[in-house]
């Protein structure tokens, strides 16, 4: 089944925010940032912006009605900067206009006197100067102090990982207007439409019966719409609000890129321990994590990191303890992959290191200390169903990673300037909101009179192609074609209370919810159906639209045993809820079950690399990867290419980059480069495991958002190993992304440990 999605998307017919046919009377606003990165607010100058053409009104933080307050987690964010600025570009006012132009040109004209405070970029710097924005966070497993002493191997380093633009194609946006009884309607840019309907009723004072959110579908998030989404609402909604009119707000791609947060950078302090075998007998880690000038959902992120500090190994022992330090840039946020890729990055850098010490490859480290089933992760959940070694010999076997590495060593044996890297990488993910009350769905389904079917779920459709799946859900359940099944936007008053469509779960979640629905009514029609026929119920089934008897044809058929039902007066809506089984998390202990099931998978990655000019790209990536069973495979299959390619840039070319004033270097998109056509691997194989289905996923089909991600992190690993080759004295740095500008100096330094690479 296709993307039910790709044919209005490919003849541009897809509503997005900023297609919504508006209203007459429609005012435009234009936000406007902080020129500085931190300071104290001593004026705000409107009078000549005011005075500005087309002008309708200006608002600041005085003018919010309810509280200056859009912290999710922890309320340390305002919506206006009001005595203070934390980042260049934070908002300060909002210039409402009645054109988009006018509103932007006022902006101009509008002074700020900020007496400037000390500007903190750097993560660890925040964290020597005790700047954290909560306490920090350890899981222990074992006994990592008493444990050194039996490691043959000890091995200490330092590593770091830049942050991520989102990059997603439609930027924020918003279009409020004001209904009757002081209502509002809401259509927003937004993973989680009720997190802004709470969100515009904490700033406007206003309870949540009276908002209603709904949106369509997204042209892209990857979770920087899933806390962040919620002020541009807020400040539609406040001048919607204030002037009765309706109010859209765009961000353009400059603004969205100055003002929205990223994937959090993080800086590391590691130690690991080997015994003579291998096997990883200790880990201790400091995360440093860079959260931004507030906490937005840091803590979760934070959490997260936590829970993949093992990556996908045993580890018997190991301390990780992440730190959330405050600097002054925009808020991070969350990121496909949510805190597990800085984690896993660093693990895998310790591996590299210590290969590299005791001089071995770094597959050898990996392969022995993989997980295996009923193992412990570090927060108490055993491993269940674990396919981390079937995917690694699979991935052995099917791609001949032994005859690659044979490969790429006569390559480089014959070749002086190009020199080829390979590296193989393993990957564990777990699926469900770490946060446990999050992992619930709800689905309204609605059989209409002329037996069409109507489908409304908390999920956000954001080209991921999670309503293609409720849509399977449907048609599977209710045996009808899905011609006759329409899921429609999401919208906060026929679905309440949704948890942002993210961690991977919207099709868990919001699958789930759809079936119970769906399997209600059909249990509802086929007993109506047995009174009908009058014969047992037990003795039919609904298949291709028709009613069976004893697996016999009878010509009672879809639309008839709908109408007839409605005459009767049956019931044919149902309102579904799905609440994932099993999980738990005692934060008390740091203990628990908190995922309903890992994703495994192993990738083998090939890059070529120019000697001379420094630059690389990607020969191939081949990918055993753990579906369970897939319900779609073409949409999973998109999923893993989009994921590998957002993974590949993350390490390599994407280099978020402030100065010292806090400015955003790379501000748009020709200067911080994402993966382009050119740059996606030009080999690219993807191979299920073959398993079962999955327990607890939607039919059996595991989630596959985010795992994937990961994948992308062994290219950076490959670079690595390609520039040794060249350079044998080089001592490997763990700075990610590694930047052709990085490479090139690596591919010409001499083995002094104590070079520094730029921007580390
Ligand atoms: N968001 C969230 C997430 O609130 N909790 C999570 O555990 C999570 N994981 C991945 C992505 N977004
Ligand atoms: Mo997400 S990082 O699943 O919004």
């Amino acid at each position: 089944m296709k993307n039910i999605d790709s044919k209005i998307h490919v003849r541009g017919e897809s509503q997005y925010v900023n297609d919504i046919p508006i209203k007459e009377g429609t005012l435009f606003a234009y936000v406007y940032g902080s020129p500085e990165a931190h300071g104290k607010v001593k004026n705000i100058d409107l009078e000549k912006a005011i005075k500005s053409e087309g002008v309708v009104g200006i608002f600041t933080a005085r003018d919010i009605p309810g509280q200056n307050q859009i912290g999710s987690i922890i309320p340390d964010e305002p919506l206006l900067a009001d005595e203070e600025v934390h980042y260049q570009g934070m908002p300060v006012a909002l210039v409402v206009a009645k054109t988009e132009g006018q509103a932007r040109r006022a902006s101009k004209k509008i002074k700020m006197d900020i007496e400037k405070l000390p500007v903190v970029t750097c993560p660890r710097e925040a964290k020597k100067n005790e700047h954290l924005l909560i306490p920090p966070r350890t899981f222990c497993i074992g006994d990592t102090d008493s444990e050194w002493k039996n490691c043959e191997h000890i091995i200490e380093g330092v590593a770091d990982i830049g942050g991520q633009e989102h990059a997603y194609l439609e930027t924020h946006g918003c279009y409020v207007y004001p209904m009757e009884n002081g209502q509002l309607k809401v259509y927003s840019s937004t993973q989680a439409p009720s997190y802004v309907q709470k969100g515009i009723c904490k700033v406007m004072g206003l309870s949540m019966n009276q908002i209603e959110v709904d949106v369509t579908r997204l042209g892209g998030a990857f979770g920087g719409k899933e806390d962040q989404g919620t002020p541009w609402a807020c400040l539609a909604a406040m001048a919607s609000k204030s002037l009765m009119k309706p109010v859209k707000l765009i961000l353009d791609r400059a603004d969205d890129i100055k003002m929205t947060g990223k994937r959090h950078p993080y800086a590391f302090d590691y130690k690991i321990g080997l015994d003579k075998d291998l096997k990883i007998k200790s880990w201790e880690v400091e995360m440093y994590q860079d959260a931004g000038a507030s906490s937005d959902v840091s803590p979760a992120v934070m959490e997260r990191s936590l829970f993949h500090g093992g990556s996908s190994y045993f580890i018997p022992n190991a301390k990780i303890t992440v730190y959330s330090c405050k600097t002054n840039t925009p808020p991070n946020t969350a990121f496909r992959g949510f805190g597990a890729p800085q984690a896993i990055f660093v693990m895998e850098a310790a591996i590299y290191k210590a290969a590299e010490k005791i001089g071995v490859d770094q597959s050898e480290i990996q392969k022995r200390n993989l997980l295996s089933e009923g193992d412990s992760f570090p927060y108490g959940q055993k491993a269940e169903r674990c396919e981390a070694t079937k995917c690694w010999e699979l991935a052995h076997e099917k791609f001949n990673i032994q005859k690659l590495k044979q490969q790429v060593k006569e390559y480089n044996s014959k070749n002086k300037f190009f020199k080829k890297g390979l590296s193989t990488f393993p990957l564990c993910f777990g699926i469900s909101f770490t946060k446990t009350s999050l992992n619930q769905g709800r689905s309204l389904v609605h059989i209409y009179v002329d037996g069409s079917v109507s489908i409304s779920t908390g999920v956000i459709e954001m080209g991921q192609g999670v309503n293609t799946k409720i849509t399977q859900v449907a048609s599977k359940i209710l045996s009808i074609p899905r011609e006759r099944i329409r899921v429609i936007s999401t919208n906060t008053t026929r679905v309440a209370n949704s948890s942002p469509t993210a961690a991977s779960t919207g099709a868990d979640l919001n699958g789930g919810a759809t079936k119970i629905a769906c399997e209600n009514l059909l249990k509802r029609l086929l007993k109506f159906a047995a009174g009908e026929l009058s014969c047992d119920e037990t003795k039919l089934l609904l298949r291709d639209g028709f009613v069976y008897i004893d697996n016999k044809k009878t010509d009672l058929d879809w639309n008839k045993l709908v109408f007839l039902a409605y005459e009767s007066r049956v019931c044919l809506s149902e309102n579904g809820h799905y609440a994932t089984p099993v999980i738990n998390f005692d934060k008390s202990k740091e203990k628990g079950h908190p995922f309903s099931y890992h994703v495994y998978g192993t990738a083998v990655s090939v890059v070529h690399l120019d000697c001379l000019r420094g630059t690389y790209d990607i020969e191939l990536v081949k990918i055993v990867h753990d579906f369970g069973r897939s319900m779609n495979f073409d949409i999973d299959l998109g999923q893993i290419e989009g994921a590998l390619a957002m993974g590949i840039g993350y390490v390599t070319i994407e280099e978020l980059l402030f100065n010292q004033d806090g400015k955003n270097v790379y501000n748009n998109l020709s200067s911080y480069k994402i993966p382009d056509i050119n740059f996606i691997p030009r080999e690219l194989e993807i191979v299920p495991l073959d398993t079962e289905p999955a327990k607890y996923a939607i039919l059996g089909s595991k989630a596959v958002g985010e795992p994937p991600f990961l994948y992308g992190m062994g290219t950076f690993f490959a670079v690595l190993n390609a520039i040794k080759e060249f350079n044998p004295g080089f001592a490997a740095k763990f700075s990610a992304p590694i930047t052709f500008q990085k490479t090139l100096l690596s591919l010409y330094e001499k083995c002094d440990t104590s070079v520094k690479m730029p921007g580390t």
